[in-house]
């Protein structure tokens, strides 16, 4: 309720520039993996100043800057990934989705049977207009979809090098992205149906590495950040040979298809698209 509340409150207001971020003067520290992708320095104020985040994530964008990295550094290609497949399928009902257009779809992750990186295959379907909610962005997420639904509970971005998203991710140096931000490094959804697939090097099938991926989630947002669906991703069975991200085979499950009282679903079109008019194209 909070972040849809600022959200709503937001589209009343000039936005304000982000006066000293990332900080300059203070010394960087890292927050913790829950949190990281947040905010990937600690604010030396409280409340921050400058820095507005909707959904626990900055809502302003940067402008890029050539190699900006977190403290952290570069991700590093993931070599040596076991033979893993996961898929996450999205559930039959949106989270937050005033838009009329019900999305659906899975997105599956293999490792590449060469062990370097990890092969992506997505279909999604049922997008709303891109014009007047695109573009359309999604990512791996921190923590699994809780099991009443609820995306914000998904927190931050996959991001092990601290990277933050106040500067957009450059996809000619994807090493320098976040780990999790798979539509800044392969781009943006498209078209009311998206369908690719594509060889991820930053992300890993190894449990317990910070880069994996196989026990977290993927989200859906709109252009001003909302959380339009998502879903956790689960283990496909190892002995499928499947990896076209149909989310029909070997024993992966959908989230719940159905729940109640997500605490922060709500909102009406007209509302949504114009808050999303006056926020533009943010970061997510
Ligand atoms: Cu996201």
């Amino acid at each position: 309720m909070f972040a849809k509340t600022l959200l709503v409150a937001m589209g009343g207001m000039a936005l304000a520039s982000p006066q000293d971020y990332p900080p300059t003067t203070v010394p960087v520290s890292t927050l913790s993996t829950v949190e990281s992708g947040v905010l990937p320095y600690l604010p030396t104020q409280t409340p921050f100043t400058g820095l507005e985040t909707i959904e626990g994530a900055i809502v302003y964008d940067g402008p890029v800057v050539e190699g900006f990295t977190g403290p952290g550094g570069n991700a590093s290609i993931q070599n040596n990934n076991p033979a893993a497949t996961y898929v996450a399928i999205l559930p039959s009902t949106n989270f937050d989705n005033p838009t009329g257009s019900l999305i659906t779809g899975s997105i599956t992750g293999a490792a590449n049977p060469n062990g370097t990186g990890v092969l992506f295959t997505v279909n999604f379907a049922g997008f709303p207009s891109d014009t007047l909610y695109g573009p359309f962005v999604y990512h791996v997420h921190n923590l699994p979809v809780s099991s009443d639904g609820n995306c914000t509970a998904t927190m931050g971005h996959l991001d092990p090098t601290d990277r933050g998203e106040y500067h957009p991710c450059e996809n000619i140096a994807p090493e320098t992205c976040q780990a999790g931000d798979l539509a800044g490094k392969h781009g943006n959804i498209t078209g009311t149906t998206f369908q690719v697939s594509y060889e991820e090097l930053y992300l890993s099938t190894t449990p317990g590495s910070p880069y994996f991926f196989g026990d977290k989630s993927v989200v859906i947002h709109s252009s001003n950040t909302t959380r339009l669906t998502c879903a956790n991703f689960t283990p496909v069975a190892t002995n499928s040979t499947s990896t076209t991200g149909t989310g029909t085979t070997g024993t992966a499950s959908a989230t719940p298809s159905s729940y109640t009282g997500a605490a922060v679903k709500g909102g009406v079109p007209g509302m949504f698209v114009a808050v999303g008019a006056v926020l533009g194209s943010l970061i997510l």
